[in-house]
């Protein structure tokens, strides 16, 4: 498994609290909610550690959610890196859309959403995942950072998988401030150019499925069934 820098903010030392390969068990939670997985798969868990996925605290503007990309047949996790599923913060109260800034739905699988293509802004042009169907999420008109209470919509367009710069040689910032507008965003240009997008491509798959789990359920599911302690 790949995992970026994360090691080095934790101070090296992890201790692995899941008791079966992770992939299997991210199968085995995808099959148990009717999800289909692809040969190259890709999931997120908001709220979670990237390498032992593990619930963190919902914590506006961190990167504090994981993107995973992986076989569920190899049972191989390609990558686990940091990513947030959420606005950033500047996003939340510079709303681009009068009913507030999106926030993808959670626990909801999203079939053949995104293909290979560009994600350009007047700061960047990248290699990345554009949403290329209808997706659901909800608008944060309160700007609380929680999706409990909005409401929910279909017109959420844009919401592509990029990173942080326009080359691998660009650093990772801290704080997700405007890399977000409810897209899906790996922290670490260099996983992202070097790891995540040559993976999809070697995949050979045009379009791709992906979820956003809920990271406190997933991980609640984990302990039911004795994979996690
Ligand atoms: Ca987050
Ligand atoms: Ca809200």
């Amino acid at each position: 498994m790949f995992v970026d820098k994360f090691i080095s903010e934790y101070g090296g030392i992890f201790k692995l609290k899941m008791n079966i390969p992770q992939a299997r068990a991210l199968a085995e939670y995808y099959a148990e909610n009717g999800w289909r997985t692809q040969p190259t798969s890709i999931c997120y868990i908001e709220d979670a550690s990237p390498v032992t996925w593990e619930p963190l605290p919902n914590q506006p503007d961190k990167f504090n959610d994981v993107r995973i990309l992986w076989k569920p047949k190899d049972e191989e996790i390609i990558v686990s890196c940091a990513a947030t599923a959420e606005p950033g913060v500047r996003a939340v109260h510079n709303r681009m859309n009068r009913n507030g800034t999106f926030a993808i739905a959670l626990d909801t699988h999203f079939k053949e959403c995104w293909e290979i293509g560009r994600h350009i802004t007047r700061s960047s042009n990248q290699w990345a995942l554009i949403q290329c169907d209808t997706i659901k999420g909800y608008r944060d008109d309160n700007e609380d950072f929680i999706r409990v209470g909005d409401k929910l919509y279909t017109d959420g367009s844009g919401v592509n998988q990029h990173t942080c710069g326009s080359s691998a040689n660009d650093s990772a910032p801290t704080y997700v401030n405007g890399w977000s507008y409810g897209c899906l965003v790996g922290q670490h240009p260099s996983t992202h150019y070097q790891k995540f997008m040559p993976a999809l491509r070697d995949s050979k798959q045009k379009k791709f499925d992906t979820v956003v789990l809920n990271g406190n359920k997933f991980w609640e599911w984990l302990k039911s069934k004795n994979y996690a302690s």
